[in-house]
């Protein structure tokens, strides 16, 4: 299938005009919301899109949403995955819920690293305006690649969650057989505000939010203490999210720190063990990049969007590419996040389906990089998703339906940085 051919270019700038309104109406001084309502604080990975937003046009901005972000670092390094800066009722669990210390009151967990490459695209996008305000990231950004080759990787060398929310797809199925082992009985009285602002069928379900909830009492009963947390942890799951998104990081780091005449000591090992790794997340029963469950070996056995991070990460794997076609041509309107040939495929739930403009985005850039012409494909399906339905936070892949919180952070930023420029 092709892609029909969008909107004149005239219309084109009036989309990207939406764009840049989103980002500045999203704009809460310093960081950017995902969305007003749903998400009211700064989220981790929203907020390095929302970098490559404003990139194009107010790059001091850009700059300043990746070293808030930073400002809430622990001194672990770990970079947590929400930074409450102002209470907000809207949300929850808030920070009462974490019961966590940092610098500034966040979650006591991460997502994945992207802001560490999208920071040296920012210092690309002008060496001279960039390189100070770089410099003094580098040492953090480096210290945080450093706490998940120290925390988060397996016997085998993969990158692991420890809780759905770290990885950013939520309710996707990867997490299904480590979410099973978990008994939440005495998880407590709590309330949903999620489904106050979308509607429930679009949301995770109240068996998943009952984990979620429990993980995160569970960490707080351990103080967040990294090593504690790491002891008989139920839920531990390798996953191509974060093993992908850290290895395209410390590449990024290694190239960009060297040639700052930055200390760059270290980080061609790491991305060596990345490397070898990432084999450990390659499902031979299914023929592609997958997660397992780290007590048991369990393969998901799952073709998610994150499959096809391996491209993004820096891998050739040719052998993705007829996986990607397989997709494409089962769901019209982008890189789908389940397989609408897997039965556990679910159009409008989250990241049990839906196809989400920024996942699109690292699959498209990381495949055009590698070669794979399907690449610019998902390029032109994710601007004609948004053209059509608008800068929502995710889309039904079968019907481009617009799905979960409007003018939404990444989705324009995406755009801006992406989606709406020609190849
Ligand atoms: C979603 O996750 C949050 C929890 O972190 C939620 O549902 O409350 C995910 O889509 C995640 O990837 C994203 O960063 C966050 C904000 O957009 O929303």
């Amino acid at each position: 299938m092709t892609s029909e051919t969008l909107a004149p270019a005239a219309d084109l700038s009036e989309r990207d005009a939406a764009a840049r309104a989103i980002l500045i109406a999203n704009d809460r001084g310093g960081y950017t919301v995902p969305t007003a309502g749903l998400y009211p604080y700064q989220w981790n990975w929203d907020s390095a899109f929302a970098a490559l937003g404003f990139a194009r046009f107010d790059l001091a901005r850009a700059w300043e949403e990746i070293e808030t972000l930073f400002s809430g670092q622990w001194d672990s390094g770990m970079v947590p995955h929400i930074l409450f800066h102002k209470p907000d009722p809207g949300y929850f669990p808030g920070p009462d819920v974490w019961g966590c210390s940092g610098p500034i009151a966040s979650s006591g967990i991460t997502q994945p690293p992207v802001a560490l490459s999208f920071a040296t695209r920012l210092l690309a996008a002008d060496p001279a305006l960039g390189a100070a305000r770089f410099a003094a990231l580098y040492p953090k950004m480096r210290k945080w690649a450093d706490w998940f080759l120290r925390w988060r990787r397996d016997e085998k060398g993969a990158v692991f969650v420890i809780h759905p929310w770290e990885s950013g797809r939520d309710n996707a199925p990867d997490w299904d057989n480590a979410m099973d082992a978990i008994d939440p009985q005495d998880v407590g009285y709590y309330e949903r505000r999620d489904t106050q602002h979308v509607d429930a069928s679009m949301r995770p379900t109240k068996y998943d939010y009952d984990r979620y909830i429990w993980l995160v009492k569970r960490a707080r009963a351990l103080g967040w203490d990294d090593a504690a947390m790491a002891q008989d942890n139920p839920f531990r799951v390798a996953d191509p999210t974060m093993h992908f998104t850290l290895m395209r990081g410390v590449r990024d780091l290694l190239a960009a720190g060297a040639a700052q005449g930055l200390d760059v000591d270290g980080l061609a090992d790491q991305l060596a063990a990345l490397e070898a790794g990432a084999q450990a997340l390659f499902n031979p029963g299914m023929g592609f990049y997958d997660s397992y469950n780290c007590a048991n070996g369990i393969w998901s056995n799952a073709l998610t969007n994150a499959s096809f991070l391996c491209w993004f990460g820096g891998l050739k794997a040719p052998e993705m590419g007829a996986h990607l076609a397989r997709v494409l041509d089962a769901a019209p309107y982008g890189v789908p996040s389940l397989a609408p040939f897997d039965p556990r495929f679910d159009a409008m739930r989250y990241w049990r389906g839906p196809t989400w403009a920024m996942m699109n985005m690292m699959i498209g850039e990381g495949a055009s990089e590698q070669g794979i012409a399907l690449g610019e494909e998902v390029r032109a399906r994710t601007r004609e998703v948004i053209g059509k339905y608008g800068f929502v936070e995710y889309f039904d892949p079968m019907t481009g339906a617009a799905a979960g919180g409007k003018a939404f952070t990444w989705t324009a930023a995406v755009w801006l940085a992406w989606a709406g420029q020609e190849g």
